[in-house]
């Protein structure tokens, strides 16, 4: 066996060596992802073709990520969470899960995406921006003899009791926003008032955002609270679907990407922040009808996105509203005065 060794040589041995080193350090990147499954997946794909780096990805909303985030703290799976509503990453930077980083990418991207990463110390950053609304399918609309929807209280009417479809704000981040905008938009006790109004004609809460707008385009729901961008995507692939921005004013998000503390892969996760802020990578949305305003400022817009600068948008306190304290409480008293409330 010594006289094997000896004659392979020391030039072969160190070879070996390295190519085992190399075979155990090989890049990879466990990638949580909030945003919509497409999309996730193309991120992943193109993330692999740049670099080589093999992607574990995950996809779950974006109350859902936070909480995986936060339960793994301890021995931390995740390395990014990219995509997903902001108010969570806020409250994931606030809470310590997430890592400080400043991209050398940051001077390419739009304020509002910087703002939001000095409100989470750095922890997080936005990378895109879109108006909450809601959408409707007209075919059902016009079979069901209702009216057109215009504004947030019309929501309310008693003629469309069991046509309204919004996701549960526990698990997403577009209901969560939806609850935060309410709230803005109307005071708190008005707010939760709506919130008890509109609980009656609710036929289901479901786990992601844009499942409602999903169902409508199928034909199985009339009226879904979402992101205006994800209605005018479904409108895009062909199905009878009106995006609608409420008359009352509406709110919206700062879409994120944090990278997750205790990372096993930090490297990993510090070339995909970096990847994902470039323009052409975020470009690549239009590939996948993700219709939202991107961070970086020479990033590709489409035609048919909603124009946040013609709508009549809230000052969204998303200090105020992506903080633990707030979110929390507010979780808890939608969940103890709403959602138990007979329909
Ligand atoms: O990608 C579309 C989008 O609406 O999905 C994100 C959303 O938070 C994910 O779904 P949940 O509501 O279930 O968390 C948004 O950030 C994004 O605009």
């Amino acid at each position: 066996m010594r006289a094997t060794i000896t004659a392979l040589g020391s030039t072969t041995i160190a070879l070996l060596a390295s190519l085992s080193g190399s075979a155990i350090a090989a890049e990879k990147l466990t990638y949580y992802c909030s945003a919509q499954e497409d999309w996730c997946q193309l991120m992943a794909n193109g993330f692999e073709e740049a670099t080589g780096i093999k992607v574990n990805m995950t996809r779950k909303s974006s109350g859902e990520t936070m909480a995986q985030i936060k339960a793994e703290a301890d021995n931390p799976k995740g390395d990014i969470w990219w995509g997903g509503t902001g108010d969570p990453h806020l409250q994931a930077a606030e809470e310590g899960l997430t890592e400080p980083y400043e991209s050398p990418m940051r001077a390419e991207l739009h304020d509002w995406a910087i703002k939001q990463a000095e409100s989470g110390g750095n922890a997080t950053i936005g990378i895109y921006s879109g108006a909450l609304g809601y959408g409707y399918n007209e075919e059902v609309l016009a079979a069901n003899n209702l009216p057109v929807p215009a504004c947030w209280k019309d929501l309310l009417k008693p003629e469309y009791k069991g046509h309204v479809q919004m996701a549960n704000p526990n698990s997403s981040g577009t209901a969560y926003t939806t609850l935060a905008t309410i709230v803005q938009l109307f005071g708190e006790e008005e707010g939760f008032e709506f919130m008890k109004g509109l609980h009656k004609n609710i036929n289901q809460y479901t786990k992601s955002g844009s499942a409602p707008i999903k169902a409508a385009a199928r034909g199985e729901n009339t009226i879904g609270i979402v992101f205006m961008h994800d209605a005018v995507a479904q409108a895009a692939s062909g199905f009878p679907i009106k995006a609608v921005a409420p008359c009352e004013g509406t709110g919206y998000e700062i879409g994120a990407m944090s990278i997750i503390k205790g990372a096993r892969n930090p490297e990993s996760a510090r070339k995909f922040y970096d990847w994902a802020l470039q323009a052409d990578v975020q470009s690549r949305s239009l590939e996948v009808k993700a219709f939202q305003v991107m961070s970086n400022k020479a990033a590709e817009s489409s035609p048919l996105a909603p124009d946040l600068d013609s709508l009549t948008l809230i000052d969204y306190d998303f200090a105020k509203y992506g903080s633990s304290d707030e979110r929390k409480r507010l979780l808890k008293k939608w969940d103890d005065e709403v959602s138990v409330l007979p329909q």
